[in-house]
């Protein structure tokens, strides 16, 4: 049993929190670039998509229109055909600071039957839907300034488009859910659950590419080489297809249940959106509740007591049980009984909550499980920021109140580390990781306890 005696007795209170909140403001004013944040200043040297996202829900706190800036930022790299793409690369930034940079991924020239734009360098691949959760929340912490800057009224268009894209091109089975074509799509970069969709890829071959990421970042702690030989194989291909979702012979095609949950929750504060701007909300309240119907009926494991992915390649759901299996818990109107497995599989031998720093990215028990891996069992603070979030939501304040106490604490401690080994709690990956301080902000700002805010 993992005791941790800084929870209870020692969490940050009084002058620890505003040392806390010193500590995470500086490091978003670190990695601020005048329009957006980099997730770190020496291994993500761009902009991320869903960081983006859950900076802006820390930023809100300190600058309500800074947070604002930041997805503005992100919105104005939208392609046309509505995806937001997953890095909007800073062109003050040398090209080769970061693999796969803009002339690997040639977005203007490759994305423009597609819509990319022509004068900024992106990716051509999506990360989770976060932005119109985070939009809401940045426009209720300071709705004067909001209204003032236009701010909803100005991304109300790009979110819904976006949103209508994952609804459309990206529902590749024609479930009603969205597909991820990447395995950067998801976020869970190189988690275990990919593994068997992964091996049919052909890699790369090797010295095709170099990779950055391993100049800042131990070895053990990233993605095998023969992980990346497949990533690059897969992201060629994409681009090789003009990034058209219909025309591309998708090697990787994948439902993820944290992918999906975020689009629901982020459609529901789309709905809370379009109210505001004087648009219908109800397409979006009726998008959010077909999505999780099919979220429900397609991914929902009730013997495992957690969502799992499906491979569209196979048809079959892939065993493996994952943190982004748990996301969902943050989805409202969840059928009572899957929120209350999902909640006892959290507390259960698999993710151990409460006995483990925060919650493993990856099945404790599992053989596959690695404790240092990037997303094969180290746990992050988004994905605790989730599951806080869903708790609360679900009425576990008490189970909520101490993964909040043991983030914050963490978060401190570790020097806002990218991830935590989750039996030792010691820092992994790099350090001042940007939605590790902000999500540290946030959960500052709330209040053990409280629901969700709207
Ligand atoms: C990681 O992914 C990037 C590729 O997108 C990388 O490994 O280079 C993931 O943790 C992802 O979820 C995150 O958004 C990104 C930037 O923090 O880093």
């Amino acid at each position: 049993m993992i005791t941790f005696p800084e929870t209870a007795a020692a969490a940050p209170a009084g002058g620890r929190r505003a040392r806390l909140r010193r500590a995470a403001a500086q490091v978003l004013l670190t990695n601020w670039t005048g329009a957006a944040t980099v997730p770190s200043r020496a291994l993500y040297p761009h902009q991320w998509s869903w960081d983006s996202a859950f900076v802006a829900l820390g930023l809100r706190h300190i600058s309500p229109r800074r947070a604002q800036r930041e997805l503005e930022t992100l919105l104005g790299a939208q392609w046309g055909d509505g995806r937001v793409p997953h890095i909007v690369f800073n062109p003050a930034v040398p090209a080769g600071a970061y693999f796969p940079g803009p002339d690997f991924w040639r977005s203007a020239a490759a994305g423009r039957g597609a819509g990319a734009p022509p004068a900024v360098h992106t990716s051509g691949i999506v990360q989770p839907p976060v932005h119109a959760l985070a939009a809401w929340q940045v426009h209720l912490a300071d709705p004067a300034e909001s209204r003032r800057r236009g701010f909803l009224p100005r991304l109300y268009p790009r979110l819904a488009a976006w949103h209508r894209y994952l609804a459309g091109a990206r529902d590749l089975a024609g479930g009603g859910l969205a597909a991820v074509v990447h395995p950067w799509e998801p976020g869970l970069d190189n988690s275990p659950v990919w593994d068997a969709a992964l091996a049919r890829v052909e890699p790369a071959p090797p010295g095709s590419f170099t990779r950055t990421d391993l100049d800042h970042s131990p070895a053990a702690d990233r993605p095998t080489d023969l992980d990346y030989a497949r990533y690059v194989r897969l992201a060629t291909s994409y681009r090789d297809h003009a990034y058209d979702d219909a025309r591309t012979p998708h090697g990787f095609a994948v439902e993820d249940p944290c992918f999906n949950a975020l689009l629901i929750a982020s459609e529901h504060a789309l709905a809370s959106i379009a109210r505001a701007v004087g648009a219908d909300p109800g397409v979006h309240l009726r998008r959010a509740e077909a999505a999780t119907a099919a979220l429900v009926d397609r991914l929902w494991d009730p013997a495992g007591g957690v969502f799992l992915a499906r491979d569209l390649a196979t048809g079959a759901p892939i065993p493996g049980y994952s943190v982004s299996g748990l996301v969902p818990l943050i989805v409202p109107g969840l059928p009572a009984d899957v929120a209350a497995g999902l909640v006892r599989t959290l507390h259960g031998p698999r993710f151990g909550l409460g006995r483990v720093h925060l919650v493993p990215s990856y099945d404790l028990t599992a053989a596959q499980f690695d404790g240092n891996r990037y997303w094969r069992g180290p746990s992050w603070f988004n994905t605790a920021w989730l599951i806080h979030r869903g708790l609360v939501r679900h009425g576990e304040h008490e189970a909520a109140g101490r993964l909040r106490e043991q983030t914050l604490t963490a978060a401190h401690r570790s020097r806002f580390a990218e991830y935590l080994e989750p039996y030792t709690g010691d820092g992994r990956g790099i350090r001042n990781f940007s939605w590790t301080a902000a999500l540290a902000l946030d959960l500052l700002h709330t209040h053990a306890g409280e629901g969700p805010a709207r």
